[in-house]
């Protein structure tokens, strides 16, 4: 076969199995913008912002925050997360079209390990850099390979009240998950300072997505808005070979889930098995 054809023949491959990944879950826009893209590739996180209602907002925000102050006052498949309104935001489009172009293309390998509230108040949080460079662990990876990236555990961060910029959210060392020296195994005190001036961070309204790669040298802040506490869910997602986070998750919670949403959930083996 010749080169030209070959090419066309694979392009055509790709689309088709595109289109029917899109028609059986039902993601209309499978791809990622190419601005999100390349962002996501250099820096090694994006920020969404403003992606849910407010009506969303406050449904998940007040459930949430019911769950960890009167959970029994909620059946048991709605006391943890990922249950409640919040199931919703698993399978997110916004969420999928990146999933999708940074972990693996095919919906069935893409696994939610570990989700979480983070929730501060004024002057509470921590500083503590981890990550960034470059590794063979495949949960910490982060690969570029045949056109397209191939990152390991991938975090989705739902702000669910305003952050304001440098005052709590999380802060990167952004292009870090590429980093030749290795500054997970050796920090380097001047360039983990929160002064050092290469760490960003954003500032976001309630709704927003923020998205990065466990792979990029990160930390968590010391909130700093006396107004509103960070409410925020925190997500990892895995490719469907790997797990980092020992599971945890209630039964009684995925078994209530939609058998969409339950899939996320599955155990860690290659899907040719089932
Ligand atoms: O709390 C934060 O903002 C960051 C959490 C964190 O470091 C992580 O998810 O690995």
């Amino acid at each position: 076969m010749q080169l030209q054809d070959f090419k066309i023949k694979s392009k055509k491959a790709v689309l088709k199995t595109t289109k029917l990944i899109s028609h059986r879950f039902g993601f209309s826009r499978v791809n990622m913008s190419d601005h999100d893209r390349v962002v996501f590739d250099l820096k090694g996180y994006l920020v969404k912002p403003a992606v849910l209602s407010q009506n969303e907002i406050e449904v998940i925000r007040e459930f949430t925050l019911r769950q960890k102050n009167n959970p029994q006052s909620l059946s048991p498949h709605e006391r943890y997360l990922p249950g409640g309104p919040f199931a919703q935001l698993i399978d997110h489009r916004e969420v999928m079209n990146v999933l999708l172009n940074v972990i693996d293309p095919d919906p069935e390998k893409i696994r939610l390990e570990n989700v979480f509230l983070s929730y501060r108040q004024q002057g509470e949080g921590e500083w503590r850099p981890h990550a960034g460079g470059r590794t063979t662990n495949p949960n910490y990876a982060y690969n570029f390979h045949d056109g397209r990236i191939y990152a390991g555990m991938v975090r989705v961060v739902w702000e669910l009240n305003e952050v304001l910029e440098n005052k709590g959210g999380t802060c990167f060392i952004p292009g870090s998950h590429k980093a030749n020296y290795n500054i997970r195994t050796n920090p380097v005190k001047s360039i983990d300072a929160r002064n050092s001036g290469l760490w960003e961070s954003y500032g976001c309204p309630a709704g927003s997505l923020i998205i990065f790669s466990e792979a990029v040298r990160h930390s968590a802040d010391f909130w700093q808005n006396s107004q509103s506490p960070r409410v925020a869910i925190f997500c990892a997602y895995n490719h469907i070979n790997v797990r980092h986070h020992k599971p945890d998750f209630k039964p009684e919670v995925i078994e209530q889930l939609a058998p969409k949403h339950q899939r996320f959930f599955r155990e860690v083996y290659h899907p040719q098995f089932d």
